[in-house]
């Protein structure tokens, strides 16, 4: 089991080299799937278990028409798979699919070694890569609620991080042991929401104070690994006025859940308007639900986008299953309605990419964040969908508002502009959120 947010037992810190790989064995039980989602699927638990500095030394899979509810599993496959981890050395086994608390338990006792799910592997991912407190205590919070049910047996980890007191001594205490470490979880998990809810507060009224410094807002949303962050870096390249551009730029890697804070960045491109963009942690299937609960402060972001960019790989086969998955999660943060410019990145690794055209008005354009393909006509499809969205203002705004006044000449097209003795009367074509944080600060309470 992974050992939670304070940092793994089993992984070695991050940038540690190669030779700290820990070795594991791949296990797959196939149900009902295609031989192609199914080994698409296995295919994407390697590259998580690379993501997590596990090597995968061997690959064992079963076909069953339903799980066995005792160790997942058949027991015959259980003691392949525990040959299997003798053979290689294999220090945990990394199963394919959720387990239950028990599955988990018979296995690990079959095969001798530590048995993760995919949510666990995950869950070690994310604790791994947040950064800010706010991640940190999201992921903390997913975790926990992960574990809970999964306490049974396992008592003396939590006693290693604090929560029960416990050393191996103590092993004897058995079920009020249990008691304990889950009244202190929930304990935990209540602090956390508050601390979390807190936190969120706190950013909705700066995001309401700064009204985004009349700006749209455009949210790169889309699957890992799909090049959101690459796109980011592309137009903050194009962007002007950057002298600390590089110190600007976000991380990219061809590695799953590259990025997980979320950053925001103003791209101001020479004869285009101005907008923030904003870059965060990507999708994948079967996202634990605890986790998407957990995010949806960081995904703030994305709920109160002007315009989404979902960002797809074109050169993966299974883009169009990415793109499905995407707008299901998006459902799930109730963000169908926001308009959305659908990116299929990577066309350079497209074999018919030189007959690749974009097509204006369609809502798709085919780029390349690498070799910058295709970023003009997305440039151009944002600016059709920040036309569609403005709405036109035309207010009285007092002298004593100059930040009002400035920040309606930042973020909307002026149309005109008179000096009058009540104050400055105004007209122009703002993007919807500048418009309705004009009419909140001149009418508070509307
Ligand atoms: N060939 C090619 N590679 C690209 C392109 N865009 C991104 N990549 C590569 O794809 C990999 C992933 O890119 P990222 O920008 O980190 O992807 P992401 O969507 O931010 O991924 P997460 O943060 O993990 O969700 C990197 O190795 C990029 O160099 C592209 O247009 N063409
Ligand atoms: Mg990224």
């Amino acid at each position: 089991m992974p050992s939670g947010p304070e940092g793994s037992k089993l992984i070695p810190m991050e940038n540690s080299g190669s030779e700290n790989l820990i070795p594991a064995v791949l296990v797959g039980l196939r149900t009902y799937e295609s031989d192609d989602e199914f080994g698409h699927a296995l295919d994407e638990l390697a590259s998580l278990c690379e993501a997590c500095e596990l090597e995968v030394k061997d690959t064992v899979t079963q076909t069953l028409p339903h799980p066995e509810t005792a160790t997942w599993i058949g027991t015959g496959k259980a003691e392949e798979l525990m040959y299997s981890v003798r053979a290689t050395g294999a220090e945990c086994a990394v199963c394919l699919g959720n387990l239950s608390p028990t599955q988990m338990k018979n296995l690990q006792k079959i095969i001798g070694v530590e048995v993760w799910d995919r949510t666990g592997l995950i869950l070690e991912i994310f604790s791994r890569r947040a950064r800010t407190r706010e991640a940190r205590l999201q992921v903390e919070s997913a975790y926990l609620q992960y574990m809970m049910p999964r306490l049974t047996g396992m008592w003396q980890h939590l006693g290693r991080q604090g929560g029960g007191g416990g050393s191996r001594a103590n092993k004897g205490i058995g079920e009020k042991q249990i008691e304990l470490d889950r009244r202190q979880i929930s304990r935990r998990i209540a602090e956390l929401r508050k601390e979390l809810s807190q936190i969120e507060r706190t950013r909705d009224t700066q995001r309401r104070g700064r009204g985004r410094g009349g700006l749209s807002q455009v949210a790169l949303v889309g699957y890992t690994n799909a090049g959101k962050s690459s796109l980011m870096n592309r137009l903050l390249s194009m962007s002007v006025s950057s002298s600390e551009k590089e110190e600007k730029k976000v991380f990219e890697k061809d590695m799953l859940f590259a990025t997980l804070d979320t950053s925001i960045r103003k791209i101001a491109i020479p004869e285009r308007r101005p907008f923030l963009l904003s870059d965060t942690v990507g999708f994948i299937e079967n996202i634990p639900h605890d986790l998407i609960k957990a995010f949806r402060s960081t995904l703030a972001e994305v709920k109160y986008a002007d315009v989404l960019l979902i960002v797809m790989d074109s050169s993966d086969p299974h883009h169009e299953t990415h793109k499905k998955i995407t707008e299901d999660t998006l459902r799930d943060l109730d963000c169908l309605v926001i308009p959305r410019i659908y990116v299929y990145n990577k066309a350079d690794l497209r074999d018919e990419n030189l007959t690749v055209r974009n097509i204006p008005g369609s809502g798709s354009v085919y780029i390349s964040a690498k070799t910058g393909y295709g970023i003009g006509d997305l440039l151009d499809a944002l600016s059709a969908c920040f036309a569609a969205e403005s709405r036109t203002i035309d207010v009285v705004i007092p002298y004593s508002m100059g930040d009002l006044i400035n920040l309606i000449h930042t973020g909307a097209e002026v149309t005109s502009e008179n000096f009058e003795a009540d104050g400055v009367h105004i007209s122009a074509s703002a993007p919807r959120s500048l418009a309705e944080h004009v009419t909140s600060v001149l009418s508070p309470g509307m």
